[in-house]
């Protein structure tokens, strides 16, 4: 089992993303912890409480973590996610019974990656990396402790919140030219990979047909989300980005990656936040950044349908 944190700022996508962790039998959600991105943090943080109160996962612990960037104004993705942050077509989310937790995210990922083996703990940041950051500032312990970092964000072709940045790394640079710049292995799951976990029709369907509430969260999810990603961004069908990093996890082979080095950038006049991604040469063996770059479409949705049905009590 690979033990994961999941710092996410749910989000449509980083919903799916922890459903696809609580129903593989080869993920252990250790905790969830949340930063300010979508939406504020008090609006992620319920998210998140909503999501394992949907799957009948209370006693997954969440952490609240930042409530803005580390240098720069708070900055959230209404237009994409709604103004809760996770606005969904057709159906009633429940109230939350689970709790949040009294310390901050930081502290818990800190002394998670230091009371467990080195070599086991696995960080999922898919939101903007302010949480991160400030763990490997506050315990640089964990920078050698960490067994990876698979962040969704960025992109070495693409950008979405201007036109060669992501959202993640846009709203917090300066998070991420830390987290990229420690000597943890770190994975980039970027819009390169992650436009091409489109959530068509056909995916949908799968999803009604389970006929059960978390299955009809999914598709109330995807119903926002394609609207949202048509008027905003001019997809047809809309990207499931976060759930790329936990399959990636699941199966190397479902998302194909290649080592390269990647900085961010900080002061461009037009590419602040861009992830700058050198493939001019091979990468050298000490190099610790690799990218991802191809999605194996079907073998993804097979694992997050899966993950959903199971979830849902459903057989095979
Ligand atoms: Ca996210």
């Amino acid at each position: 089992m690979t033990k994961i944190i999941l710092d996410c700022d749910p989000g449509h996508d980083d919903a799916v993303a922890l459903l696809l962790a609580l129903g593989n039998p080869g993920i252990d959600l250790l905790g969830v912890t949340t930063v300010g991105g979508n939406q504020t943090l008090d609006k992620v943080t319920r998210n998140a409480q909503v999501v394992l109160e949907l799957a009948g996962h209370t006693e997954v612990p969440v952490y609240p973590g930042c409530n803005r960037p580390l240098v720069r104004d708070v900055e959230v993705a209404a237009d994409i996610h709604g103004s809760t942050g996770m606005d969904v077509r057709g159906i009633e989310l429940p109230e939350p019974s689970v709790e949040v937790q009294d310390s901050h995210a930081v502290d818990f990922i800190i002394d998670t990656v230091m009371s467990n083996e080195p070599g086991t703990v696995t960080l999922v940041p898919t939101g903007p990396l302010t949480n991160i950051a400030l763990a490997a500032r506050k315990e640089p312990r964990i920078v050698e402790r960490v067994r990876e970092v698979v962040l969704m964000g960025g992109g070495y072709h693409q950008g979405n919140w201007s036109a060669v940045a992501e959202f993640n790394i846009k709203v917090d640079p300066e998070a991420a030219h830390i987290v990229f710049g420690e000597a943890w292995p770190v994975t980039m799951v970027g819009l390169d990979l992650t436009h091409q976990a489109l959530a068509t029709a056909e995916v949908e369907e799968r999803f009604r047909a389970m006929g059960t509430p978390l299955g009809d969260f999914v598709v109330g999810l995807f119903g926002f989300f394609r609207e949202a990603y048509r008027e905003n961004q001019g997809f047809d069908d809309p990207p499931v980005h976060d759930p790329c990093t936990i399959a990636y996890l699941i199966d190397p082979a479902i998302v194909r990656t290649v080592k390269a080095p990647v900085q961010v950038e900080l002061s461009g006049a037009l590419t602040t936040g861009m992830t700058v991604t050198d493939f001019r040469a091979p990468a050298s063996d000490d190099c610790h950044t690799q990218v991802a770059t191809t999605l194996d479409h079907a073998a993804f949705w097979d694992l997050v349908v899966d993950a959903v049905g199971a979830l849902s009590g459903c057989e095979d």
